[in-house]
């Protein structure tokens, strides 16, 4: 069992393309000076807090979507699948986290069938299992490359009516415990979730979707960590998630990314090494 412990991440620099060339579903204009401050304290967090090795790849300008390195790959214990991003204009995003991953030292499979799409934030790996939503970016031949690919592991399909990615409405929020936002697209993809598995999962509901987009690890010495947006961005959440006990919670800004629809999970790929590289 992978666990939902990691020691390396790779992240990616903002180009400055995101600010009009990123696909997005909102007009809100986005401050790259704060983008980018925001982008650094998260990956200060991932070194200094959660102790990690991290991985910073530059960024690339004929890439706007780049920094949300969370979609061109899967990684799960050793392995690691190179995706084949929904969106056309983001399949170049998977050169560079290739050979980032390369050189990490994981077995790297790659998604080539041109009938099969998957995007890394339809996958939501709980420790025991992989939920995969089936959405506008990730189709039926995706998941099932990835369950090929993840063979020690069961892999149910989530059918998603409304969201981008199956994480922009939910996340592991700690061993069996599932945060999951209040609507009803949400809570039904949990039950879906929870049907189709042989393990019982907690729920922890927060009142908005993107609020439940959070960084669970295990960090020895530590405990339960949580790494989750602070009440700026979605106060109601921010509040019930306060409430957890004994988990050392960390509130990061993400409020720029959240206008180019991302969140907290995307922008880096954790990886759980055993050997020092
Ligand atoms: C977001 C891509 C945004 C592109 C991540 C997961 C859930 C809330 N403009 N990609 N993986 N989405 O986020």
């Amino acid at each position: 069992m992978a666990g939902l412990h990691y020691t390396h991440a790779v992240v990616r620099g903002i180009p400055t393309s995101l600010a009009t060339g990123a696909l997005r579903s909102s007009e809100a204009e986005v401050d790259l000076t704060k983008a980018r401050q925001e982008h650094a304290d998260y990956v200060e967090v991932l070194r200094t807090r959660l102790g990690l090795e991290v991985v910073e790849l530059p960024a690339d300008e004929a890439l706007p979507d780049c920094v949300f390195v969370e979609d061109a790959a899967v990684v799960c214990g050793d392995t690691a699948l190179i995706t084949r991003p929904g969106a056309v204009s983001r399949r170049g995003e998977t050169k560079a986290m290739k050979e980032a991953l390369k050189k990490l030292d994981l077995n790297l499979v790659e998604m080539t069938d041109e009938n099969a799409t998957l995007d890394g934030g339809d996958v939501l790996f709980t420790g025991q299992e992989i939920f995969v939503g089936l959405s506008k970016r990730t189709n039926q031949r995706g998941a099932e490359i990835l369950a090929e690919v993840f063979k020690d592991y069961t892999v149910s399909t989530v059918p998603m009516t409304k969201g981008l990615h199956l994480k922009s409405f939910c996340s592991m929020g700690g061993p069996g415990l599932i945060i999951v936002g209040a609507s009803e697209h949400a809570q039904k993809a949990f039950s879906t979730m929870q049907q189709k598995s042989k393990y019982r999962y907690d729920k922890l509901t927060v009142p908005d979707d993107f609020g439940a987009n959070c960084i669970y690890m295990n960090v020895p010495g530590k405990g339960h960590v949580l790494v989750h947006m602070n009440g700026d961005q979605f106060p109601e959440s921010f509040k019930v998630l306060e409430k957890l006990k004994d988990y050392t919670l960390i509130a990061v800004s993400d409020l720029e990314k959240i206008k180019v629809d991302g969140a907290l999970t995307c922008i880096s790929i954790l990886i759980n090494k055993k050997t020092n590289i």
